[in-house]
């Protein structure tokens, strides 16, 4: 099966599982799993930060973001289209209490005018903004890179206002590898930044939050615990984490090649609508306009010929590349997305 439905799907290695099998563990309540420990001092460094948290899941990176820098009944600022108002259950409104004021983006980017625009006044009526997010790149956006130029922009706006700002990173390092810019350059500008081990990384599972505020990193501990989301021996999985950093960042430039394969091959297709131009990254969108199929008819028989792809629109399919699919299976892929339109 080749599985594009998502770079979340990408299952541990031989040797990132005996890295797991080794590790040194200890309870990371009390702070004592010294691979823990060492993923967020090698997870903080790595994007310019003093500090880091190991969380399950970047839904609850983005949360505890959320709640530790936005007081119930605050406004946070994000781009319509992102995965806190899209793929969070709620969780902003249902566990933080905060109202979400979303901006229309392209293609899931901000412009500073539009954050500006959406910045409350501080007078004794209106709601008042706790927060701006960005999502660095974009997911449905399709993988989207924010010129780091936008970001000071947006900066300058926060700053301005007073406003802090965080980055939902679940796949900063695919922006890093596309823009040539460093997570820490892109890191700089928010006082909390998360990013994903689960996705083109390869690990099982996990996300750091990093910030350099001391006196926020006790809260987000906090609210970790409150979450449900602190663990013991989570070493084993911290071991994933660091063995994902050292081995699987480098590489992300092969699934943004793949992806662009991918969109070159179906451009040929006479039923599939594409911009290869827009494919920036390791996600890819494609519109399917069959006489014969409809979307979901569509993925169901590419289901048979072992090739997933996730149905997001009445038109709209989602291919994602990741380190368990080569550049032979995304020719085969392609190969069988032509058979089933073809037949
Ligand atoms: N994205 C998943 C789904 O939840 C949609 C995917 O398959 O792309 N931020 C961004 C930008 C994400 O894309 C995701 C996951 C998350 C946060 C949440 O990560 P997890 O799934 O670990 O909670």
């Amino acid at each position: 099966m080749i599985d594009l439905r998502s770079d979340t799907v990408t299952k541990p290695s031989p040797a990132m599982r005996e890295a797991m099998a080794r590790a040194d563990v200890g309870d990371d309540i009390y702070g004592e799993d010294p691979t823990v420990n060492r993923l967020q001092e090698v997870g903080a460094a790595l994007v310019g930060k003093c500090a880091a948290l190991f969380v399950p899941s970047g839904t609850l990176g983005n949360q505890l973001s959320l709640r530790a820098q936005a007081e119930p009944g605050r406004e946070v600022i994000v781009e319509g289209q992102c995965h806190i108002i899209r793929y969070e259950q709620g969780a902003a409104a249902a566990l933080a209490g905060v109202q979400l004021h979303w901006v229309p983006g392209k293609q899931g980017l901000m412009t500073a005018e539009q954050v500006e625009a959406a910045v409350r006044p501080k007078d004794p009526h209106s709601i008042q903004s706790a927060l701006i997010c960005i999502e660095n790149t974009h997911n449905a956006g399709g993988g989207t890179v924010y010129p780091l130029s936008t970001i000071q922009a947006i900066r300058t706006v926060a700053t301005a206002h007073g406003v802090p700002m965080h980055l939902d990173g679940a796949r900063l390092f695919n922006a890093v590898a596309a823009s040539g810019v460093s997570a820490a350059e892109y890191a700089q500008h928010f006082e909390t930044v998360t990013f994903c081990l689960s996705k083109g990384l390869g690990a099982p599972a996990g996300s750091l939050i990093c910030t350099d505020d001391p006196g926020l990193l006790v809260r987000l501990r906090r609210f970790r615990r409150m979450y449900g989301g602190a663990m013991r021996q989570s070493g084993i999985l911290a071991a994933a984490g660091l063995y994902a950093l050292e081995h699987n960042v480098q590489r992300l430039a092969e699934d943004h090649a793949n992806a662009k394969r991918l969109a070159a091959r179906l451009q040929q297709i006479p039923d599939v609508a594409i911009d290869p131009a827009r494919v920036e990254t390791n996600i890819l969108f494609f519109d399917v306009h069959s006489q014969t199929l409809s979307v979901p008819a569509f993925v169901a028989a590419l289901k048979v010929k072992g090739v997933l792809v996730n149905a997001v629109g009445a038109q709209t399919c989602r291919a994602v590349t990741h380190l368990d699919v080569s550049a032979e299976a995304i020719e085969q892929a392609a190969d069988r997305i032509a058979q089933v339109l073809e037949q």
